[in-house]
């Protein structure tokens, strides 16, 4: 299989076959029958424009009091398990790392964005995050460890998986805009990124 790299990220283009595409948005649709999408606001109260809900020992949550991991959803259900097709990809494609204690599920509408930002709320910075993209195309930037400086760009295509591990752990990147009805796997469209972490 292909693996394209800008900077110290590595990209795994069509990664995750059609049909297994599928399937997982039925898993995923039954965790978030469990644990509701929701959408968090920041610490200084303005609303995210993702969608968040988590699979997993922990998932990502922002309200007014921070951000930071917790063990429950916000409405106190347990976080659904991670689903095992998920956990495969893990551990194919980083197979030295712990496993997963978080899935996080983010789901992107046509107007959705992620300013840049760095995954830093986890403890250990020497285990990867494998994301994993789902429906709608959208452009991915990447920048370098600290503020400010060149950034270069990729657009993200359903089934495409980033591997961030090493100097790109640590690097900003985000998410400038969707491409709204650029996949059909959604069928109301929009796009799900989901993202494995290793949180203790
Ligand atoms: C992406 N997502 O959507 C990359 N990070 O392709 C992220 O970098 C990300 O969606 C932290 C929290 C949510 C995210
Ligand atoms: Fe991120």
């Amino acid at each position: 299989m292909t693996v394209l790299r800008i900077r110290d990220f590595e990209i795994h283009p069509a990664y995750i076959p059609a049909s297994e595409q599928k399937d997982l948005v039925e898993r995923l649709r039954a965790c978030l029958a469990v644990a509701p999408l929701v959408q968090p606001t920041t610490p200084r109260g303005k609303a995210m424009s993702v969608r968040m809900s988590a699979a997993g020992d922990y998932g990502w949550v922002s309200d007014a009091k921070g951000y930071r991991y917790e063990p429950r959803h916000p409405s106190g259900v347990d976080w659904p398990p991670i689903p095992d097709a998920l956990l495969k990809i893990w551990r194919d494609l980083v197979p030295d790392a712990r496993l997963p204690e978080c899935c996080l599920i983010n789901w992107y509408d046509g107007a959705a964005r992620m300013g840049l930002h760095q995954d830093k709320d986890e403890a250990d910075f020497s285990q990867p995050v494998v994301s994993i993209s789902l429906g709608d195309e959208a452009l991915f930037r990447v920048g370098n460890a600290t503020r400010g400086g060149k950034t270069e760009s990729i657009w993200l295509r359903s089934g495409d998986v980033v591997v961030m591990q090493g100097a790109a752990r640590r690097a900003y990147h985000g998410i400038d805009r969707v491409r709204p009805d650029s996949s059909t796997l959604l069928p109301n469209g929009g796009r799900i990124n989901l993202t494995l972490r290793v949180v203790t």
